[in-house]
């Protein structure tokens, strides 16, 4: 069977990374206007480089959890699986995932603004940088704010239309175009999450709980 994954910050709860819209998430303590789009960045790069170095250091103490373990254990299988996150952590690659599409870039690598280079993010980073390629002061986090273009889309889009089987795990569904991906599924739609997200009603089924009992206990059926 062909499954395409979705999984949003939900999965990565229980590893103590924490969410962006439940009580306490990030976005309820930053404004994302400030610290999440290329216009904030542009007007404070040390504000925006201090709140990715913070979530850098806290993903480099984070392990990963057992839903984690569980969906990089289904990839081993008889299914044809494609795991799409909207996280930046590497817990899905630390977990034994292989070919994780990270759809809003990934939290331990770097980008030049000036020469589009990327490489491995160290722990700090601070405005006075310089890319290693071109030398320029233009280093920012590898991560798609809004109002960029989320990446791989097209590889994106084709493994859902085409899979048996699409499943979101532990997202809100309120960030586009992540949350509209259930449309593109063919065939059955499952969420599993705490509570129902934004787009609950276009699903088929439903499993809620925590990530870390819900997602194994999926992942074993299907063996
Ligand atoms: C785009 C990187 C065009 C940053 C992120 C006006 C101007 C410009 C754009 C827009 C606009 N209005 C709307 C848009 C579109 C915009 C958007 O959707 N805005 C929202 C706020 C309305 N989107 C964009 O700008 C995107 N780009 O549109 O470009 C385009 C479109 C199509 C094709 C080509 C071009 C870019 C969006 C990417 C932004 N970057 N991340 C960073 O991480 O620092 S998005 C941000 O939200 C996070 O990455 C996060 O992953 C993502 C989604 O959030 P969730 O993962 O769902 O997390 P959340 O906290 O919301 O929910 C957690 C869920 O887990 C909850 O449901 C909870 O119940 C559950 N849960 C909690 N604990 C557990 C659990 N479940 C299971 N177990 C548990 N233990």
């Amino acid at each position: 069977m062909k499954i395409a994954i979705l999984t949003g910050a939900g999965v990565s709860a229980e590893s103590g990374l924490g969410t962006f819209r439940d009580k306490d998430g990030l976005w309820t303590r930053y404004d994302l206007n400030e610290v999440a789009t290329p216009e904030g960045f542009a007007r404070n790069p040390a504000l925006v480089h201090d709140f990715y170095n913070a979530r850098r250091a806290n993903c480099a103490d984070a392990t990963p959890n057992a839903a984690h373990m569980a969906l990089a254990e289904l990839a081993t299988g008889p299914h044809e699986v494609t795991l799409i996150t909207q996280n930046v952590d590497d817990l899905h690659t630390r977990a034994g995932s292989p070919d994780v599409i990270h759809m809003h870039g990934r939290l331990m690598r770097a980008l030049c603004a000036a020469c589009d280079a990327r490489w491995d993010a160290p722990l700090v980073m601070s405005p006075n940088d310089h890319c290693p390629s071109c030398g320029a002061t233009a280093t920012r986090p590898d991560i798609v704010w809004f109002g960029e273009v989320p990446y791989d889309m097209d590889a994106i889009s084709a493994a859902v239309a085409t899979c048996d089987l699409f499943v979101a795990i532990g997202t809100s569904a309120e960030v586009y175009p992540a949350a509209g991906l259930v449309e593109l599924a063919g065939r059955q739609t499952l969420e599993i999450n705490l509570a129902p997200s934004a787009r609950a009603n276009a699903f088929d089924d439903h499993r809620f709980g925590p990530a870390s009992e819900v997602v194994p206990a999926w992942v074993a059926e299907l063996r």
